[in-house]
């Protein structure tokens, strides 16, 4: 079972800011900004591509907790990625949604 699989079913605990039935948000064990919050599906995905045709519902949902977040926190702006292959950053293999805010952040990423 992944790292991520664990946190979801509560066998590695996490302080959960967010639980559905479908949906998990925690913070980012390496915080790269003020507000590094992961929201994930509880079911296994391999990354956002897999989970985004497995089910479109549980994905759409990774969006909404990630808005209702960022208006808790009154962020007035937040970066939201997806890191989805190794050569993109990806080092954990469970669909994971960055919600970053609290700090400016430079474009083009790195
Ligand atoms: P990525 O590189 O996009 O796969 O992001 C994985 C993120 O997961 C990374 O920012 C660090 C975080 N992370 C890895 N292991 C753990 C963990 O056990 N707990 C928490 N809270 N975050 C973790």
């Amino acid at each position: 079972m992944c790292i991520f699989c664990k946190i979801a079913s509560g066998q590695i605990s996490a302080e959960l800011l967010y639980e559905s039935p479908t949906v998990v948000a925690f913070n980012d064990l390496e915080p790269q900004a003020p507000t590094h919050v992961l929201i994930i599906p509880k079911a296994h995905y391999e990354n956002a591509a897999e989970a985004a045709s497995a089910d479109s519902t549980t994905f759409a949902e990774l969006f909404t907790v990630a808005k209702k977040i960022a208006a808790e926190r009154g962020l007035d702006g937040y970066r939201m990625t997806f890191n989805t292959g190794a050569s993109a950053g990806q080092s954990v293999f469970h669909a994971h949604l960055h919600l970053l805010g609290g700090r400016a952040f430079a474009w083009p990423p790195g």
